[in-house]
């Protein structure tokens, strides 16, 4: 039987979180990490142990048929690849920073100056864009070393606390790219892997749709319920059902993560009481 090949990254930032993502997708993977190689007990995939930096390149050879990466990679690799999902962890932005207390009113104080970075071309792109001419100075690593011994006078590196650039007396300046783990594919996958494929993305679906949303259980006076249904957003609509105590009502919904303060604090002036909030497994929509 075909199987699909998944390329991961073999370890780094990127490794946890996709295993993780695959495992709550319900595909299990028995041997490990320190191999080339792994096939998935129940599901007709096999994974490849790569370099995040190589996944691009051979998802496009098609030595792996799909792959996680980080979207900062798939952009400066430029390969033509399918973005299907974005998948919510390895959140980073690539930025210029310049020593601290540099004047830097605008961006044209590139004009001229020399960068040190590891991404080459997503920089240039950004520099034609603002109509700068720098000097591009290309190192695979530890970049934000390069202006305190006089390699660059600007760099442009992955940031995600900030605390790196803090300790080598760096500020952040100009954003050029924010970025995540995404599930890539190469195109024109054959009839059988495109199927299993499709397994894989709506089980990655369900589980993303739920960790973005919370199921939320509270009572309300039957007076109040109009008002808060009308706070409500919901898959469809809220269950109500009646409580023993005459005149109040149960209400059931799902709301979402990014608006979940403001919709509970809306509930709470609306008279809703007995709050409970439970996370999601899995949402099937
Ligand atoms: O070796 P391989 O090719 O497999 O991996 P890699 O060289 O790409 O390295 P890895 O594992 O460090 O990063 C994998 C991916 O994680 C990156 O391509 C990004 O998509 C993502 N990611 C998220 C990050 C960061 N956050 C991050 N903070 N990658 C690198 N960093 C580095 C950054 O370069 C800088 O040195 O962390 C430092 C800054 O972090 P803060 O928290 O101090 O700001």
């Amino acid at each position: 039987m075909k199987r699909l090949k998944i390329a991961i990254q073999k370890s780094g930032r990127l490794q946890e979180g996709s295993l993780k993502m695959l495992q709550e997708c319900g595909i299990r993977v028995d041997n490990g990490r320190d191999q080339l190689r792994a096939q998935a007990s129940n599901f007709p995939v096999d994974f490849l142990y790569l370099r995040n930096s190589d996944i691009p390149q051979y998802v496009e050879d098609g030595v792996a048929d799909i792959g996680i990466i980080g979207e900062n990679v798939l952009i400066e690799k430029q390969k033509k690849l399918d973005k299907i999902l974005p998948l919510g962890f390895s959140k980073c932005r690539l930025s210029i920073a310049v020593p601290k207390n540099t004047d830097y009113p605008s961006v044209q104080f590139l004009q001229g100056k020399k960068i040190a970075t590891s991404y080459p071309n997503s920089l240039q792109q950004f520099l034609d864009q603002e109509g700068i001419k720098a000097e591009i100075h290309v190192i695979s690593g530890s970049v934000e070393i390069a202006p305190n011994i006089g390699l660059a006078d600007a760099i442009c590196d992955l940031v995600s606390s900030g605390s790196t650039l803090f300790k080598n007396g760096l500020e952040e300046k100009d954003l050029i790219l924010q970025s995540e783990a995404w599930m890539v594919a190469r195109p024109n996958l054959s009839p059988t892997l495109q199927a299993i494929f499709d397994k894989i993305v709506f089980r990655l679906k369900s589980v993303l749709a739920a960790k973005n949303n919370k199921y939320l259980l509270m009572n309300a006076p039957n007076e109040s319920l109009k008002r808060i249904i009308e706070v409500l957003p919901g898959i469809k609509s809220p269950t109500i059902m009646p409580l023993a105590q005459e005149g109040w009502s149960s209400i059931h919904t799902v709301i979402n993560e990014d608006k979940f303060w403001d919709i509970i604090e809306e509930l709470k002036a609306q008279g809703a009481q007995g709050m409970l909030v439970i996370p999601i497994q899995k949402m099937i929509i």
